[in-house]
């Protein structure tokens, strides 16, 4: 049974336009007492089916009947998906995403691949996240026994306003593969974007969807719009950094237990505007210099800013092992243990002394 508060869609309105300083102070404060404030989930998506999709979400660089720069490409090899995971947990990351431009899943040789990928990356000692569009039941089951960790599938917006995004496949059917996700062990991962034009009426309307999901996601992305040229939604605004901490702040108090990642659009944010973020409760991030088609930051201005902010990264697993209940003694700033090899300052220092070697 879902325990958490039943919100409505004025009270959820009112919580994201409070005076910053509440809103951000009344967030923080959920975040601090079902988290570990200084750790942030690291997570890399690969792009394993690229293009040529058949639907038509308008903000999707992937639609195949947009005219965007992005080309349609073959599923990857277990291979190759091996070999970038292996550089994304160098990099510090925690968590694979594999990203197929798939209306749905279908049975087949394509699938069986994918399934192989979920247990060979599985060996790494990494959460493993799969986001493929629509699943049955049936397809579900067979990725919890491949041992996926992790399904992501979007709401993207409240369902009044869906209809304005995406015609080739309803709200509902986004329901039932959450739905078909839940019956496995496969933990639940959906969120949505801001900046598509949707009122904040509608934002609020989303987190109430999914807020209300029993139980609640493990985990929620939330995006920022990134406009992409050939889309119909290439000439939107980009979402103002307020924004984006009103709507991560909301989300936390909202979902209190969720892990909150801040996703697409961070390449428009500053440092300081991500810091706001993750005080306001987002403790996950898409690391990498590429989301799936579109930039994202380099690893190593992350790698910098985490150092700057005082960052952990989350161990694999560590969630879903052990939820840590907060004590501040707990909260360790420096804890050098828990840091991976790369974020440790005698690291940094080898670094920036190769960089500067380099650049001699
Ligand atoms: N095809 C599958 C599906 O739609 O579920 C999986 C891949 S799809 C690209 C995953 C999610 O990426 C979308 O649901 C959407 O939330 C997000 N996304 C795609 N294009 C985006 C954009 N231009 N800006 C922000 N988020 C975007
Ligand atoms: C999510 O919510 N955001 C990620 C992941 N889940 C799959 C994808 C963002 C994609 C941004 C556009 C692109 O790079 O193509
Ligand atoms: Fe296809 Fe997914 Fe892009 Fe929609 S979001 S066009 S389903 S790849």
């Amino acid at each position: 049974m879902n325990t958490e508060k039943k919100w409505t869609q004025t009270e959820v309105v009112a919580l994201y336009n409070k005076p910053i300083m509440e809103l951000l102070y009344e967030a923080a404060t959920v975040h601090r007492s079902h988290h570990n404030p200084n750790k942030v989930q690291v997570s890399t998506l690969i792009s394993i089916k690229t293009g040529g999709c058949p639907e038509d979400c308008a903000y999707c660089p992937q639609a195949a009947r947009y005219h965007t720069d992005v080309k349609a490409e073959r599923l990857m090899s277990v291979e190759q998906v091996k070999a970038q995971a292996l550089a994304a947990k160098a990099n510090g990351s925690s968590r694979i995403c594999m990203g197929a431009a798939w209306r749905n899943v279908k049975d087949g040789p394509e699938f069986d691949q994918v399934l192989e990928m979920v247990r060979t990356l599985n060996r790494l000692d990494m959460e493993v996240c799969c986001t493929l569009g629509m699943l049955t039941e049936n397809q579900a089951q067979r990725l919890s026994e491949a041992g996926l960790y992790a399904y992501n599938h979007n709401l993207d917006t409240s369902a009044a306003y869906y209809e304005e995004i995406i015609s080739t496949r309803s709200y509902d059917d986004r329901l039932k593969t959450i739905e078909n996700v839940r019956k496995t062990n496969i933990t639940v991962c959906s969120g949505g974007i801001i900046g598509m034009g949707e009122s904040i009426a509608n934002r609020a309307a989303m987190l109430i969807t999914l807020a209300s999901l029993v139980p609640q996601p493990e985990s929620v992305p939330i995006n920022a719009l990134v406009p992409v040229a050939g889309t119909p939604l290439e000439t939107m605004e980009t979402v103002s950094i307020w924004e984006m901490v009103r709507m991560v702040a909301t989300a936390r108090i909202l979902l209190p237990q969720t892990q909150v990642r801040l996703s697409a659009g961070r390449t428009n944010m500053s440092r300081e505007g991500q810091a706001l973020c993750f005080f306001a409760g987002a403790n996950s991030i898409f690391a990498g210099d590429k989301l799936l088609t579109t930039p994202n930051p380099a690893v190593n201005e992350d790698m910098d800013m985490f150092e700057a902010l005082g960052l952990i990264p989350q161990q694999p697993f560590e969630k879903k092992s052990q939820p840590e209940t907060v004590i501040p003694e707990a909260v360790q700033y420096h804890d050098q243990r828990e840091r991976p090899q790369w974020s440790r300052p005698d690291h940094r220092i080898e670094r920036n002394l190769a960089k500067q070697q380099q650049e001699k």
